[in-house]
């Protein structure tokens, strides 16, 4: 407990230390910054910290920035400012040539800067200090994207714990049936290609426009990759518009094609 800063006091011009992964709860302070406060002139840089319920009885419970003596900035990135608590500003505060410059940092009131979001992190118990990021919070991968990737690989975290999703499983986009058809319009035979991600049985059937069937030109069972079925229009059939139709047990895919006799 701090008149000012709580949990850290960073003081004087000139001053510009750095604080990373840190976990800055519980403080509180009787005036600003129940968390950090950066005062005098110092220029003090925040990557990756999380700080969160701490409390102040004025303004900027989580992190205040007061000039006085010269500009102070705090600057950084990947930050988690959050669940703060003070009379006003609850989680950050500026005055008197005070500034704050951070991006890629969650905070309930939004910052100015790049990549910040106003989102609830999703601690995983914060009543029992587990600040934590459960597998659905905002700031999985939100950091700055071109920065250092977390342990895991992934774009780094806002917070000073990160989220490891090694060995979560990302699914791949499930690949698609493609048809191509040529040449369109067609004055007997139709080429049809067909692009299949996986071997299954399908059919391929045609469709005149009033929904009936006018030939079915493959029942069968397909190969993996590119097959190519020709279609020899019935003479029967007229000119006109006509719908290929390529079903498999869980997808279909359409085209039309122009019959010219
Ligand atoms: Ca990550």
């Amino acid at each position: 407990m701090g008149c000012g800063g709580g949990g850290v006091h960073c003081h004087g011009s000139g001053s510009s230390p750095t604080f990373a992964y840190n976990l800055i709860y519980g403080n509180t302070a009787e005036d600003e910054g129940g968390g950090f406060l950066a005062y005098g002139g110092c220029t003090p840089i925040l990557i990756n910290n999380t700080i969160t319920e701490n409390s102040c009885n004025l303004d900027g419970g989580g992190i205040t920035s007061i000039g006085v003596y010269g500009n102070t900035d705090i600057s950084g990135y990947n930050n988690i400012v959050y669940g703060n608590q003070a009379n006003t500003n609850p989680d950050w505060y500026t005055y008197w040539n005070g500034y704050i410059n951070l991006d890629y940092t969650c905070s309930a009131n939004m910052l100015s800067g790049t990549g910040n979001i106003t989102d609830d992190p999703i601690f995983v118990d914060p009543g029992n200090w587990d600040f934590n990021l459960q597998a659905d919070s905002p700031c999985i991968d939100a950091g700055d994207p071109t920065g250092p990737l977390d342990p895991d690989g992934t774009i780094a975290d806002m917070g000073a714990l990160y989220n490891d999703q090694t060995g979560i499983e990302v699914p791949e986009p499930e690949q698609q049936i493609g048809m191509d058809i040529s040449p369109n319009p067609f004055k007997s035979a139709l080429a049809v290609n067909l692009s299949i991600p996986e071997a299954m049985n399908a059919s391929l059937t045609i469709y005149d426009l009033n929904g009936r069937v006018v030939d079915m030109v493959a029942d069968e069972f397909f190969q993996a990759g590119n097959n190519t079925i020709e279609w020899i229009a019935p003479e029967n059939l007229s000119s006109g518009c006509y719908i290929l139709r390529f079903e498999t047990l869980s997808n279909c895919i359409s085209k039309s094609c122009v019959l010219i006799r």
